[in-house]
């Protein structure tokens, strides 16, 4: 069912940047659809919450009569929560929490001279907009992911968005709303795609505007978040998700033909990629493919996208060039199932996350790990880490010095202006010390 790429023996000739080159994967263009996005963003920026219900109808056939979503509703879909869902979203909250919980950071100080005294302060942003999306499967989780770190930054205004569902009276998906009600979130609107994050970044009358918008969403949301980026930040773009898996002779076919699927379930052009050096391997994956994709719920785009050209059973010649591999495509998920499966994870210097061993699929990190499920697409684990506590703080230096301190540098920072042509900005320390 995987196409194959043959690279044994050709990893060490390639540089990094032609391995990716060889590597499958899908092109997405953001760029062109930053050109459907404008007049979208351009009209929400003018006209307000007028604009954002227009869109809304145009894109989710839904005329809202209000943009923001009663607290009745929220209330109303947590006690309407099955008992066996609420206890699944409560163990996943319970573990990204306290998961995250140790990413708190604390401020520094630093005497880097007598009487010279600087800080670093962690300062939340003010406020946040969440953004989660509807599509082929709205995604709960995915608040909890984004809001359980903004809440832990300290950051004191969480709003969230997702689609009006045609399907739910034109309210978002009731899954969403109970997850915002769990977390405390009170604050939901009913508005999804660019809409969302155009309403987030400019504000309506309705919706004060956010200082970071985050959260993942289709091809229009990442164009719509790289055009409002630095009126705001954002988290990283997402594209379709990623898996990859590193696999020796002895990870059981089984296991990696299930965690492929599980993420080729999420869309037709999601990417699921084996990296082995053993070719009987490989054929024992498809084999297990070929019998457990019919059977699938989501058959039809789980096969597109195992049969895609982004997805394919990479060949290698032995585990280091697995290793190099891997680190040239930079997953978004990677998983490794090999005898030594730590010691590989060790050399793994792109990925968005890792999943180590038979017992750490990748879907345990979308739910229940603890650890963050917003992670870098499109190789831009090369750059980029995962969505965290620290997305919604900024760094502060304070410095403090003393009289006596400023005159002991003063003449470095004279003599350093000078040689920038800058004598102001000498005098500026110097006229302190001039009668
Ligand atoms: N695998 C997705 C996240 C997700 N999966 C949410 C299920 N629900 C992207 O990392
Ligand atoms: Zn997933």
């Amino acid at each position: 069912m995987l196409r194959r790429i043959d690279l044994a023996n050709r990893v060490s000739t390639h540089s990094t940047r032609q391995l990716a080159e060889l590597m499958p994967r899908a092109e997405v263009d953001v760029t062109s659809a930053l050109q459907a996005v404008h007049p979208i963003l351009e009209d929400i920026r003018t006209r307000g919450t007028e604009a954002v219900v227009d869109v809304v109808e145009k894109f989710d056939r839904v005329r809202l009569q209000a943009l923001r979503v009663e607290g009745a509703e929220i209330k109303k879909a947590v006690q309407n929560l099955d008992p066996a869902v609420r206890e699944a979203y409560q163990t996943s909250i319970n573990r990204v929490r306290a998961f995250h919980e140790a990413q708190v950071v604390h401020n520094k100080h630093v005497e880097v001279a007598p009487g010279a005294n600087v800080h670093e302060r962690y300062v939340p942003v003010r406020r946040v907009g969440v953004y989660a999306p509807g599509g082929l499967a709205p995604l709960a989780s995915s608040v909890i992911m984004n809001a359980v770190p903004a809440q832990l930054a300290g950051v004191d205004s969480i709003a969230l968005a997702s689609p009006a569902q045609e399907s739910n009276g034109g309210l978002p998906d009731s899954g969403i709303l109970a997850v915002a009600g769990m977390l405390g979130l009170d604050e939901v609107y009913a508005v999804g795609g660019p809409a969302a994050v155009g309403m987030f970044a400019y504000g309506t009358d309705e919706c004060e505007p956010v200082d970071v918008v985050s959260g993942p969403g289709n091809v229009y949301v990442a164009a719509a978040k790289r055009a409002v980026r630095g009126l705001v930040s954002t988290d990283a773009e997402a594209g379709p998700t990623e898996i990859a898996i590193v696999a020796d002779r002895t990870a059981d076919p089984a296991h990696v033909a299930v965690d492929l699927m599980s993420q080729a379930e999420h869309d037709p052009s999601a990417a699921a990629v084996l990296i082995t050096d053993s070719p009987s391997l490989a054929k024992a994956v498809d084999i297990e493919l070929e019998e457990r994709v019919p059977d699938a719920r989501h058959n039809e785009r789980i096969h597109t996208a195992l049969t895609s050209p982004q997805s394919a059973a990479v060949l290698v010649a032995d585990m280091d060039e697995a290793v190099a591999v891997a680190n040239a495509y930079a997953a978004e998920h990677l998983e490794i199932q090999a005898v030594d499966s730590h010691e590989l994870a060790d050399d793994i210097t792109n990925a968005g996350a890792i999943f180590i061993g038979p017992y750490s699929p990748v879907s345990l990190g979308d739910y229940c790990a603890g650890s963050n499920h917003v992670l870098p697409t499109g190789g831009c684990a090369r750059h980029t880490g995962g969505l965290s506590v620290y997305t919604f703080l900024r760094t502060q230096h304070v410095v403090d010095y003393s009289s006596e301190a400023l005159r002991e540098v003063m003449t470095e920072v004279v003599t350093f202006a000078e040689s920038e042509d800058l004598p102001a900005h000498g005098q500026a320390v110097a006229a302190r010390f001039q009668k």
